[in-house]
């Protein structure tokens, strides 16, 4: 097959192009020490109510401006199922699932976490503004996923 100059050209050009941006990608990747979202802990699945946070789920303070809250989620709900929790603090979300894959979605905020079997994912935020926050499962987990939410209270301290 003959491919003309200027087609050799174009080829090189293409395919040096991708060696450069897919090193840029890779590199800074490493540099900044990316992981998969939420972070790669992993857990036991079978073993989650006997392992801390997961042993006592809910909220707890860890300092003063910083709560911690350990979540379950199993086929169709969360534990626990109220969360109160103050606003204008920091607030880590720390969950894991002992079935299936879920995931946990605080409406109208950028908290849209997978939780996974074997995995523990967690997500800081704080809420600026009191209120009550809807939860739900935006992962299909199976024929109840549909009643799978919970609500967060958030109040003024
Ligand atoms: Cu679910």
């Amino acid at each position: 097959m003959h491919l003309h100059r200027y087609e050799k050209i174009w080829l090189l050009f293409g395919v040096l192009s991708l060696i450069v941006f897919l090193s840029i990608v890779g590199i800074t990747a490493f540099a900044h020490g990316h992981t998969p979202a939420g972070g790669m802990d992993i857990i036991d699945p079978e073993k989650v109510n006997e392992t801390a946070p997961f042993n006592d789920p809910g909220v707890k303070q860890i300092d003063k401006d910083t709560y911690e809250v350990a979540i379950v989620a199993q086929t169709f709900g969360y534990n626990p199922a109220k969360v109160k929790v103050p606003a204008g603090k920091e607030i880590i979300f720390t969950l894991t699932s002992v079935d299936v894959v879920h995931s946990f979605t605080i409406e109208g905020t950028k908290v849209n976490m997978m939780v996974v079997p074997g995995r523990i994912t967690h997500k800081s935020y704080t809420f600026d503004k009191p209120g009550n926050y809807l939860v739900i499962c935006n992962e299909y987990c199976g024929t109840g996923h549909h009643f799978m939410q919970t609500e967060i209270e958030v109040y003024q301290p």
